[in-house]
């Protein structure tokens, strides 16, 4: 069997779980919304399903299966058929003609009945069953219910003396969704306060403009930066991730006039010579007016990325506008660059990086220190004194198979309030690789004008 994480991510995709702002029966406002229906819409995962259930039961107890119904209906019948314990049908309402049972399916009293429920929330639908169940002569000492919601439901039931196990709380799932970047530090903080009983709102900050960002950060790197984004209404930051001279410097010409910079990674140039590559490439940016960014991801001791930064035939030190930083090598391993603007990476868009929430707090404290940080790479929203830089974004978000994960110009803006998109592949795969710069070009100022407005 798969992680129970990997489990849930799949089961995640079917849409069992939403998140936004949720008007509850009660008339509370979630912000979450649980549906486990659709999982019975897919067998494999059903039966999936019904076995980790199983797997946490002492399944020796019992003697009768009954669901919840209705949505636990399709998972009890499930679990019923890979334990062979048998299954009992509990009606909503009773029949009103013939039998007028409430139960349906063999059972004598005195039989231990396992329940099963999909989500609990305040335990009072489980209460009820189970009122019924007992009515009928049965025993009922255990539930199993597949999402808890920590709203108390849990606690109420094992007061009165059942046991509830449960395969996945609401915490977990969030957990295990902020690791996977799919919901933003606002969001998770909205819904721990929830959880915790405090009152939420909904209103989402604003982005800050280009205008104000110019006026919090003095570094000149940063100022030029947003000054070419003002004045060519362009955020977009190209990644050129070719391996030749020549395709390097057809990109810089043909993209150089929507764009406010350029990202390289100048080890992959196959044919690399200083005057060929660096001077024409210099020549063009400043002719075009975009900055240079050199993608070196620096993460050693000081000392070594001074000569990195500065020596061997690269001489970084000599073009590159920006260069991208680890923290990881600390405070002063942080200060090898000269007045450089440093990207300092916060958070990567791979899946399953290291980057978590821990780490990027520790980063922070180094980055903050150092005046020549002008911002981060980060997939989650950062200081407004900061630049933030996000890769990973492409217009559809299907994931390559390398562990790159996408999202849309439109989501980095709207959730991480990003400054600047880096788009490679989106870009310098495309059959006609201008008119996909000024795609990206508007629909990164569409999005940024969305997200200030
Ligand atoms: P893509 O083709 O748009 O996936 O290229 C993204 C570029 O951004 C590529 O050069 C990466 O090395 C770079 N990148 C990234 O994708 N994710 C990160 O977290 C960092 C850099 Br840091």
């Amino acid at each position: 069997m798969k992680t129970k994480r990997a489990f849930f991510l799949e089961a995640y995709k079917l849409g069992i779980i939403k998140f936004g702002k949720f008007t509850l029966k009660s008339g509370i406002e979630s912000p979450f919304y649980v549906d486990l229906r659709p999982l019975a819409s897919d067998p494999k995962i059903l039966k999936q399903l019904s076995n980790y259930l199983l797997e946490i039961l002492p399944l020796d107890n019992f003697d009768l299966i009954c669901g919840v119904p209705y949505a636990a209906l399709p998972m009890a019948t499930a679990m019923s058929l890979e334990s062979y314990i048998p299954l009992i049908l509990k009606r909503k309402e009773a029949k009103t003609y013939g039998t007028k049972k409430l139960i349906e399916g063999l059972f004598h009293k005195g039989q231990n009945c396992l329940l099963v429920e999909d989500v609990i929330t305040s335990g009072k639908s489980l209460l009820e069953t189970i009122y019924e169940v007992e009515n009928e002569g049965l025993k009922v000492s255990d539930i199993i219910v597949v999402l808890d919601r920590q709203q108390g439901g849990r606690e109420k039931l094992q007061e009165k003396g059942y046991q509830v196990h449960t395969l996945f709380t609401i915490s977990e799932i969030v957990k295990i969704l902020q690791e996977e970047q799919q919901l933003t530090e606002d969001e998770v903080e909205r819904i721990h306060d929830f959880l915790g009983g405090h009152s939420i709102t909904f209103e989402e900050k604003k982005k800050t403009r280009y205008e104000e960002k110019l006026k919090n950060i003095d570094h000149p790197v940063a100022t030029r930066l947003l000054e070419i984004a003002l004045q060519k209404k362009s955020n977009l930051i190209a990644s050129a991730d070719v391996t030749t001279t020549q395709e390097l410097l057809n990109l810089a010409e043909t993209l150089g006039p929507h764009i406010a910079g350029l990202k390289t990674h100048i080890d992959i140039i196959r044919d690399f010579d200083y005057q060929q590559t660096i001077l024409r490439l210099k020549d063009i940016a400043e002719k075009h007016d975009f900055l240079l960014m050199e993608d070196r991801k620096f993460g050693d001791i000081g000392n070594t990325q001074e000569l990195q930064f500065s020596q061997g035939m690269y001489k970084i030190s000599n073009w590159a506008d920006m260069v991208t930083a680890h923290a990881i090598g600390g405070t002063q391993a942080l200060q090898s660059f000269a007045q450089t603007g440093i990207i300092a990476i916060l958070g990567m868009s791979s899946k399953s990086n290291l980057t978590d929430a821990h780490y990027r707090e520790e980063a922070m404290k180094i980055i903050t220190n150092n005046p020549n940080v002008i911002g981060c790479v980060a997939q989650n929203q950062i200081q407004d004194d900061l630049l933030l830089f996000t890769p990973g974004v492409h217009l559809t978000t299907a994931d390559d198979d390398k562990g790159q994960q996408y999202r849309t110009p439109e989501y980095v803006f709207k959730k991480l309030h990003t400054d600047f998109i880096i788009v490679g592949r989106g870009i310098y795969k495309a059959e006609n690789i201008e008119q996909a710069a000024l795609t990206y070009k508007i629909k990164g100022w569409e999005a940024y004008e969305n997200a200030i407005s």
